[in-house]
């Protein structure tokens, strides 16, 4: 795959009106979401969800890729076909996460993401599979001392070593450093500062690395207060924030911004994003989501793994994907 081609699949995942669905849950994390609406976690129920999802009739309209799990590219669906293939034919771009989940790192607080070993050859197979874009993930916490410069230039290093092999293997990366700014009292102000300096650390060395900038995305956090901060701020207030820390760290090669939702609820992530797109109309990158929870959590309660719910969920999920794909344009 030439860069051009990798330029273009960039581009086609942040089209206008299109995003995507981040469905790329490991098993443990899938487990919680399925004990939740009290529904066994067997790979049949995993797989089952993840099809209903794909198989949404209109969701094309909005959704332009969906990261799949190792698990879910590989299993083959009751009817004989495979996810990817589905997704295909209604061109939605089948993406693959590919890092392999955090471990503890410099002290019990701070993590380090794992899955660069053999990560050539896993991509291989991947491509096999019909992925063609990639994800990998760091989370980072915040408190008073933290994250700490080791534990952000650790991950750096790490997503820009994901991230370039991503584009030697033919993948378009999409790079995740996800600062947990929902949990905890700090401010708005803290939230933006540590969202900064994490940001800048990632394309300082997505650069030292030659990772080509016209064919990855970021997947970033919005800046937001804590939860328990007592000075909650207004929508506007956030859309600001937020653009201001990509405007000082990202560079404007970067085709396209792909917000993670995390834990905000669906009308929140929705409503940020609208204001995010309703104020800044000419900014060098798109303004789009790669949702998990805020595109799946609604969906998931209607299931609550019935096959008589299908329909009424599949309508559920496609109209939160249209709000959030209307949101792209400020609607
Ligand atoms: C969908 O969840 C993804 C995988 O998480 P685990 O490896 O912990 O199971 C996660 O990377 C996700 O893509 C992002 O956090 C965005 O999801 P949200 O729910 O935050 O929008």
């Amino acid at each position: 795959m030439t860069s051009n081609n990798l330029d273009e699949i960039a581009k086609s995942l942040v089209a206008p009106g299109k995003g995507i669905l981040a469905a790329d849950e490991s098993t443990g994390t899938m487990t919680k979401r399925l004990d939740a609406i009290g529904v066994a976690s067997t790979v049949e129920n995993r797989s089952k969800w993840r099809e209903i999802m794909a198989t949404t009739a209109g969701a094309e309209s909005a959704i332009s890729g969906v990261i799949l799990f190792d698990e879910t590219i590989r299993n083959q669906l009751p009817k004989g076909s495979m996810i990817a293939d589905l997704l295909r034919k209604k061109k939605i771009h089948p993406g693959i996460k590919v890092d392999k989940g955090i471990v503890k790192f410099n002290s019990d607080e701070e993590t380090f993401t794992l899955g660069l070993d053999g990560l050539t050859e896993r991509l291989e197979e991947y491509k096999k599979l019909g992925a063609v874009f990639t994800k990998w993930r760091a989370v980072y916490k915040v408190e008073k001392n933290l994250p700490s410069a080791a534990a952000i230039t650790a991950n750096s290093v790490g997503l820009a070593q994901f991230a370039l092999l991503s584009q030697k293997s033919g993948f378009v990366p999409i790079v995740e450093p996800e600062v947990l700014v929902l949990k905890g009292s700090h401010d708005l102000k803290k939230s933006k500062v540590v969202t900064e300096k994490v940001l800048k650390d990632v394309f300082h060395w997505l650069k030292q690395f030659g990772v080509n900038f016209d064919s990855m995305l970021l997947k970033p956090n919005m800046a937001l207060p804590g939860r328990d901060c007592p000075n909650q701020t207004t929508a506007k207030e956030i859309a600001r924030a937020t653009v201001e820390v990509l405007r000082v760290a990202v560079p404007k090669q970067v085709p396209g911004i792909v917000f993670l939702s995390g834990g905000l609820t669906p009308d929140e992530a929705t409503e940020y994003l609208k204001t995010m797109n309703k104020i800044y109309r000419n900014l060098p990158w798109q303004l789009s989501f790669s949702f998990g929870r805020a595109l799946q959590q609604e969906a998931l309660k209607a299931w609550s793994g019935k096959s008589n719910n299908v329909k009424a969920t599949q309508a559920v999920f496609l109209v939160r994907a249209k709000k959030v794909s209307a949101a792209r344009s400020g609607k």
